[in-house]
């Protein structure tokens, strides 16, 4: 059967906020997987159905290592959408998301880059009263959308456990729904 279309969608967030965990489990959740061979990044080519057509999802894991900033524009372009994670037990990985989508913006080449703004770590919730509340997620989701809503772009947020395989199942279907949404409407 052949594929409508290929999106290229990275993984970003700060270090240690779960990316490369969430990288992996959404790999083990998803039935049609395959991994691509690569040098510099690893990358998933995940099969996902929407309207009876078939789509890639070509996911990128961002190495943990600073990216210098040469690679940036190759990492970054064309981009179609991306995963911003974020640990809800850590403040500033939370405050780092809004440098990432700017970053992400202005070297993806694109005018808009449909992102799910992802709280990781949601199983620490019943371990810390110090988690953050996705009040303060979902009201940067809603300020992006004021601006984004009239091309068409819908930014959304998922709180997830990537550890504990919680909320993952969702993830792509949203994300590859924004994409598909945007497209038809260029
Ligand atoms: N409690 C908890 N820990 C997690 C979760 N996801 C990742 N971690 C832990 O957070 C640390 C950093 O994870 P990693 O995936 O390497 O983060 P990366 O640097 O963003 O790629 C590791 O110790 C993981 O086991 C989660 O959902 N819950
Ligand atoms: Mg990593």
């Amino acid at each position: 059967m052949v594929i409508l279309k290929r999106f290229k969608v990275l993984v970003l967030g700060d270090v240690n906020s779960g990316k490369s965990t969430l990288f992996r489990s959404l790999a083990q959740i998803e039935p049609d997987v395959k991994e691509k061979p690569s040098i510099r990044m690893d990358i998933y080519e995940i099969i996902k159905r929407f309207e009876d057509e078939r789509y890639l999802i070509e996911l990128h894991d961002i190495p943990g290592r600073e990216l210098v900033k040469t690679a940036k524009s190759k990492v970054y372009d064309s981009t179609d959408g991306a995963l911003v994670v974020y640990d809800i037990s850590s403040p500033d990985t939370f405050r780092h998301t809004y440098f990432w989508i700017e970053e992400l913006t202005s070297y993806s080449g694109r005018k808009h880059v449909p992102i799910v703004l992802v709280g990781n770590k949601s199983d620490l919730r019943e371990k810390s009263d110090r988690t953050l509340n996705p009040i303060d997620a979902k009201q940067l989701i809603f300020r992006l959308n004021r601006t984004s809503m009239r091309d068409n772009v819908e930014h959304s947020y998922e709180e997830v456990s990537a550890k504990e395989k919680k909320g993952l199942y969702r993830l792509l279907d949203v994300i590859l729904r924004s994409m598909i949404k945007y497209e038809r409407s260029k």
